[in-house]
């Protein structure tokens, strides 16, 4: 086993990794930027080592500084979270070569499943259905249009090195076709500095469904079944939850067998997700391969007793999986939401500032993976998520219930935060029959985004008040003059 393992991310799913390190025996190192002094992942773990100023440019995305600090202090591998260095085939090259193990997949299986025209090949290889497109990239202006006649209008252009949603333009008649496909051109060079485009059939309204799977480096693979991701806003996932709401086991026979051979097409191991497209008829399409632990990995975790995080851990040591596909049955129901702050009334604008009072859910089939704690910053310098509220229970009608429970104990103060826009989708009957799809949220926003009078300000200005009677002026200026960067006492004055 190893000794001491390096954390390159921050947040809750640093902490989360700490605690599987913790339960395991191995040291936990973990580095934070200025931003971050306030967070819970340097309180956690066993070291903190500082990293640099707030820009992940400067801190968790420099390379040199996370593999020299590895090296430093003996460090025997490398946990990359999800985001960050966790999908760059550069970073873990090197630290292949530098003799320190990297806790996810080969360099090899990232940069193939990198090159989305290179995925799309390999899976039309290995009998896995991709959508109706091409698997090359359009060689000129005649050659897409001919694909496009081919499997029919509207068509989604994509960029081969995009992928999560950037580089994508849906184009409805030949007559558009030019100006879209030259507007893609530029946008990849410009974003990836690679102009390769594909075509493929837009698919529309379906379901955004995952399948986890998982292997080892002995060619042991398995699946850990289904999750659900369809509520989502502008490729930012909301709630997620597994099983899917789909409900039919010759579908979900169907799509585990696909994501299997689709891990084995490109020698995997590590924990990682195929991600497809499922439309009305259940017909289901490869999208992408996500080679690393995401975020919504909780949901798989609750429905199968499977602790993927350690799993991955025993299987960057070399260890074989812990179970075999046999072992494993869906087990009750889970639901995840993702808790930020935003403003949902307000565009989703991110609040930044201090969490000056906080008081997390508990209770019956209750988790909560959060990254912060009264007195923690949220910075502008990254994603805006809290925590990750997941609650478990034996039907899908329970644990809904039991999430609103949940979300009713939860108490942030000090930045706007979604939860009263997560308990209307909770509370929503389209929701609540599994009549989703990925337009839900953007399709029914208005009625969402209507919150009974302004609860997040009015439970801010309480909580700036009762703070101000108990005399705990802790970053309250009290000779008239306000902290600016105190999101909540701008609020208040607003
Ligand atoms: C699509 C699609 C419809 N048809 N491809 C967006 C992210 C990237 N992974 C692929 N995406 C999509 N590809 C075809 N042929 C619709 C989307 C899509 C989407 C997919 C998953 C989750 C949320 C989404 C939101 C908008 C569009």
């Amino acid at each position: 086993m190893f000794k001491k393992i390096l954390i390159a991310n921050r947040g809750e799913i640093a902490v989360r990794i700490i605690r599987a390190c913790r339960e395991l025996g191995i040291t936990s190192a973990a580095v934070y930027s200025e931003a971050d002094q306030t967070s819970d992942h340097v309180k956690y773990a066993d070291e903190a080592y500082f990293i640099g100023e707030g820009r992940a440019s400067q801190s968790y995305l420099n390379k040199d500084k996370i593999i020299n600090l590895a090296k430093k202090i003996n460090a025997d591998a490398i946990h990359p979270g999800y985001g960050f260095f966790s999908e760059n085939a550069n970073f873990i090259s090197e630290v292949e070569s530098s003799g320190i193990e990297f806790i996810g997949p080969s360099s090899s299986s990232v940069k193939m499943m990198g090159s989305k025209t290179a995925a799309r090949s390999l899976m039309k290889k290995h009998g896995v259905p991709i959508v109706p497109g091409s698997t090359e990239a359009i060689k000129n202006l005649e050659d897409g249009l001919k694909t496009a006649e081919e499997i029919g209008f509207p068509v989604l252009l994509k960029a081969s090195a995009g992928g999560g949603g950037k580089g994508m333009r849906k184009v409805f008649s030949p007559e558009e076709f030019q100006n879209s496909f030259e507007a893609i051109q530029r946008e990849a060079l410009k974003a990836f500095a690679d102009d390769s485009v594909y075509i493929e059939k837009y698919i529309e309204n379906p379901r955004h469904i995952e399948v986890q799977v998982i292997a080892d480096k002995h060619g042991n693979y398995a699946h850990l079944f289904e999750r659900e991701c369809s509520i989502q806003r502008r490729h930012q996932k909301i709630i997620e939850e597994a099983p899917s709401s789909f409900g039919d086991e010759a579908t979900r026979a169907k799509i585990t067998e696909a994501a299997v051979n689709a891990a084995k097409a490109c020698g995997y191991y590590n924990a990682g997700t195929i991600e497809l497209l499922m439309d009305a008829d259940k017909n289901f399409y490869f999208l992408e391969m996500n080679t690393r632990l995401q975020v919504e990995h909780p949901v798989t975790e609750l429905i199968t007793d499977i602790d993927l995080v350690k799993e991955q851990i025993s299987i960057a040591v070399g260890n074989k999986l812990s179970f075999k596909q046999s072992d494993l049955r869906i087990s009750g129901h889970a639901i995840e939401c993702r808790i930020y702050a935003e403003d949902p009334e307000n565009n989703f604008l991110p609040s930044t500032g201090k969490i000056f009072d906080y008081r997390i859910p508990s209770g019956p089939g209750v988790r909560v993976d959060g990254g912060f704690s009264t007195g923690s910053e949220i910075s502008v310098h990254y994603d805006p998520m809290i925590s990750k509220l997941i609650c478990y229970a034996s039907t899908r009608d329970e644990a809904v219930e039991r999430m609103l429970r949940a979300l009713s104990e939860y108490h942030i103060a000090g930045v706007v935060n979604n939860i009263p826009f997560l308990k209307n989708i909770l509370a929503d009957e389209n929701f609540r029959s599994g009549n989703i799809n990925i337009n839900y949220v953007e399709n029914n926003l208005e009625k969402l985004t209507r919150e009974e009078e302004n609860r997040n300000q009015i439970e801010n200005a309480a909580a700036v008040l009762s703070v101000i009677l108990k005399n705990q002026p802790d970053s309250i200026t009290l000779n008239g003059k306000t902290k600016s960067s105190s999101n909540w006492l701008r609020q208040i004055h607003e």
